[in-house]
């Protein structure tokens, strides 16, 4: 900027009145610039903060006793797993391709201690557990699968077979899950003996080639009986979302020999055709006896590549005060609550030692099994159960995703896996935790009527979660704590559906969703493991319902009212308590303590479950004992270090002789009052698909859960002693922070000081190249 005075000749007035004006101009320009620097020097870099939350944990200080829940460290299943390669007559492979011929260390997991002990050290100064881990070895050589227990930790030098003790059963060879070693000889396999074979067909009917290849996708369980390992694999184009590019063709493998060179084709499917072998399809296509399938491009509708430059961030919540949480090794500390937590590779993410107030609520929240059961006509989908324990729930925990996955400010914590390689996989970011902000009150009141005033709390909730993408699908698991005193588990399913080629008549099992795709219908079923602990090991079961009654009306002789009544039992057996999804059952459930709140009542937990399931598979079918746990919306047990999951690794591959039939453990009909009960929670979901399922399941509506609730366990609601509770009163100014900090918030806030983004999940992703 500068000023212009004219050169020209001009009357004098005229000049001067342009100098005045220029250095009016100059003067006005300066101070702006000194108001500027002014202001500029006396504002703080960054906003002025709101000081650090100091009573967020109530005084409450990490100890190291949720250790004994700890999964193993990275050193310890390296251990482990030199340990076991050294003992040489397990004569273990160290590849990760092994043969199924071979033997292979499939799994190191932590081997939970026996509950007594470890209370005993919780509660009472006793011993530390000794700390164990439990492998797990496929033999192919003696032809049978072994678990092992392995101690001490660190440093191990024992172990001890203890199959027979688990399981009360030898377990079958073929009762095995299949390793990365058994898919690459698969793999091979269909590339030489299926798409070699009928090479000609596959180019014509779908564009084959090198480049643009097939890709499989194996339906379950393998076979009709015990001792079955064949697999139909049907084939979808190679691209992005291929679960919904089915191609129709399918192959039946006879994979029961551990020795590759034994395996079969035994039967063909192409565009809804049986052949008893591929030589038959190439003789019968060749001779023009076949309706054949042209090649078609298709449209990319499975790819999740945006289709327009993404341009939006959604609302951001960040901790204002900092972190109202804590975070060490495996505990957690928020508020009132404290908890411990782990991540199994097979059952997935669980919490132990779940205290609010210091109280222990429950020993152990986890999660235990997903199933789902397809319907279809071909035969790549219409046996399918998938029971996704058996090939890992936990396993799947991959990186999540900052802003998407979880909140962008969320605190994420590495986890570590051996299972089904070679070496201990670290899994980064594999777990979120966060405090957030539900954005509906906890609970408010606007009092209208004679004494006004406002009192209100937002439902922060402290969130713990893990995404476990198995094959297709996606399941996001959530703990959440509430600052009522309530534990909610939830789970939701996003992902892609799976789909088969659709034909004439298979529209009875599902909606056709995209070019020649019929979406499969399926249930979801989904187990959690409850261990509530209230006020001691020692509970009972009560269940709370209501009933009309007729009751005369004392005041009026003669005239009745029907009035809805409490009605009260307590459930005395595993028998009685094992509450069937087709029977009608009390609404209020309960784990209650003997001991009575202020008012007189039994203090209990309340289990809330919210499901929308399917049917469950018909009992006399014989895969139904390997999922019997979905026969019941709730069923109570006594506790047993024996009965420490409703599932097994093995009740896939060996589903009609499963090493876990969680209707076992209701057989022996224990009596449940005043014992140490566990409560096992079926949730789940109908799944028909449609056609907004393309190219992924949304979370909205897709899932279900339960709560647990506290039911007369305190004399009030305890959230009455939040530090976030706001307060307004028509006596106090409109602004004043007192009671609500919200006045001050505007004055006090920090900036959000944000984590960049970072993601490396593509690293612990299953290899099959040799
Ligand atoms: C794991 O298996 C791979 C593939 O066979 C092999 O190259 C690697 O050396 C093995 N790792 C160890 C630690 O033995
Ligand atoms: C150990 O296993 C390998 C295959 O991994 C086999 O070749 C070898 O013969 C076995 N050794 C013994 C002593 O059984
Ligand atoms: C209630 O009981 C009275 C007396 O037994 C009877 O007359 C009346 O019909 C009953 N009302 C209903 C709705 O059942
Ligand atoms: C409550 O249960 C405990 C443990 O079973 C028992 O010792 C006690 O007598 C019971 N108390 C009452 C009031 O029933
Ligand atoms: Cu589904």
């Amino acid at each position: 900027m500068g000023c212009y005075i004219s050169t020209e000749r001009q009357r004098t007035p005229k000049k001067m009145n342009t100098i005045l004006k220029c250095l009016l101009t100059v003067f006005v320009f300066a101070s702006v610039v000194a108001n500027i620097v002014f202001i500029i020097l006396h504002t703080p870099r960054t906003p002025k903060c709101a000081p650090e939350f100091q009573d967020a944990l109530k005084g409450k200080k990490h100890d190291d006793k949720g250790l004994v829940f700890a999964d193993l460290t990275s050193e310890e299943y390296t251990q482990v797993r030199d340990y076991m390669w050294s003992v040489s007559a397990l004569n273990i492979s160290r590849s990760v391709f092994a043969q199924p011929s071979e033997n292979v260390l499939f799994l190191i997991e932590l081997h939970l201690p026996p509950k007594s002990e470890v209370l005993r050290y919780l509660d009472k100064g006793g011993p530390r557990p000794r700390r164990e881990a439990k492998a797990v070895v496929f033999s192919g050589s003696k032809q049978s699968i072994s678990e092992y227990i392995v101690w001490p930790l660190p440093n191990p030098d024992h172990h001890q077979d203890v199959t027979l003790k688990t399981y009360n059963q030898e377990l079958h060879i073929n009762a095995r899950t299949v390793t990365i070693g058994e898919y690459v000889a698969l793999f091979k396999f269909v590339h030489k003996e299926v798409f070699g074979k009928v090479k000609t067909i596959l180019e014509e009917s779908f564009g084959y080639s090198e480049s643009n290849t097939l890709n499989p996708f194996e339906g379950m369980p393998r076979g009709i009986q015990s001792g079955d390992r064949q697999t139909w694999f049907s084939f979808f184009r190679d691209r992005s979302g291929f679960y919904i590019h089915p191609v129709g063709f399918e192959v039946l493998i006879n994979h029961r020999d551990t020795k590759s060179s034994m395996w079969k084709v035994e039967k063909a499917l192409y565009n809804g055709e049986y052949f008893a072998s591929l030589e038959e399809l190439n003789e019968k296509y060749a001779a023009g006896k076949v309706k054949k399938i042209r090649y078609k491009e298709s449209r990319d509708y499975g790819s999740l590549k945006p289709r327009h430059k993404p341009t939006g961030f959604g609302p951001l919540q960040y901790d204002v005060q900092g972190k109202r949480y804590s975070v060490r090794n495996n505990q957690v500390l928020y508020l009132d609550w404290s908890f411990a937590f782990g991540l199994s590779s097979l059952t997935g993410m669980r919490v132990f030692d779940i205290r609010f107030k210091g109280e222990r609520i429950a020993y152990e929240l986890s999660v235990q099994e997903a199933m789902s059961v397809y319907g279809s006509v071909t035969p790549g989908m219409m046996l399918t159960k998938f029971i996704d324990s058996s090939i890992g729930i936990g396993r799947f925990a991959h990186e999540l995703v900052r802003g998407v996955d979880c909140p962008y400010t969320a605190t994420f914590v590495d986890t570590y896996r051996y299972i089904d390689t070679n070496f201990t996989q670290r899994f980064r970011n594999s777990i979120c935790i966060f405090e957030h902000n539900t954005g509906r009150p906890l609970r408010r009141h606007f009092s209208d009527f004679f004494s006004n005033s406002y009192g209100g709390l937002a439902n922060n909730v402290l969130v713990f979660r893990t995404i476990t993408a198995i094959g297709n699908y996606d399941y996001m698991w959530d703990f959440m704590f509430y600052q009522s005193g309530s534990v909610e588990a939830k789970v939701h399913a996003t992902g892609y559906i799976s789909s088969s080629y659709k034909t004439e008549d298979n529209l009875r099992y599902g909606h056709q969703v995209a070019e020649n795709t019929l979406g499969n219908i399926h249930t979801h079923f989904i187990n959690f493991k409850v261990d509530l602990d209230v006020l001691g090991r020692k509970n009972m079961f009560l269940t709370k319902d209501m009933e009309f009654v007729n009751v005369s009306l004392p005041w009026i002789p003669g005239e009745y009212a029907q009035i809805p009544r409490l009605v009260e039992r307590q459930l005395k057996t595993e028998g009685e308590a094992a509450l069937r999804y087709d029977t009608k059952t009390a609404r209020y459930l309960h784990i209650a303590s003997n001991l009575t709140n202020r008012w007189g009542h039994p203090r209990s937990y309340r289990l809330q479950v919210a499901s929308f399931t399917g049917d469950h598979l018909p009992e006399a079918v014989p895969e139904e004992r390997a999922m019997s746990w979905a026969r019941y919306k709730v069923a109570i047990t006594k506790y047993k270090d024996e009965e420490q999951t409703s599932s097994s690794l093995y009740n896939q591959n060996n589903i009609w002789s499963p090493a876990v039939d969680f209707s076992q453990f209701i057989e022996d009909n224990e009596n449940i009052e005043s014992e140490d009960l566990v409560a096992w929670v079926t949730t789940g979901f109908l799944h028909i698909p449609h056609a907004e399922d393309i190219p992924n399941t949304v979370s909205v509506g897709n899932g279900g859960g339960v709560i647990l609730r506290p039911h007369n366990y305190f004399d009030e609601d305890p959230s009455m002693n939040s530090p976030d509770s706001v307060y307004i009163h028509p006596s106090e100014p409109a602004d004043s922070c007192t009671n609500n900090r919200f006045a001050c918030l505007a004055k006090e806030v920090c900036a959000p000081s944000l984590p960049t983004f970072t993601y490396n999940g593509f690293e612990g992703v299953m290899k099959f190249e040799e």
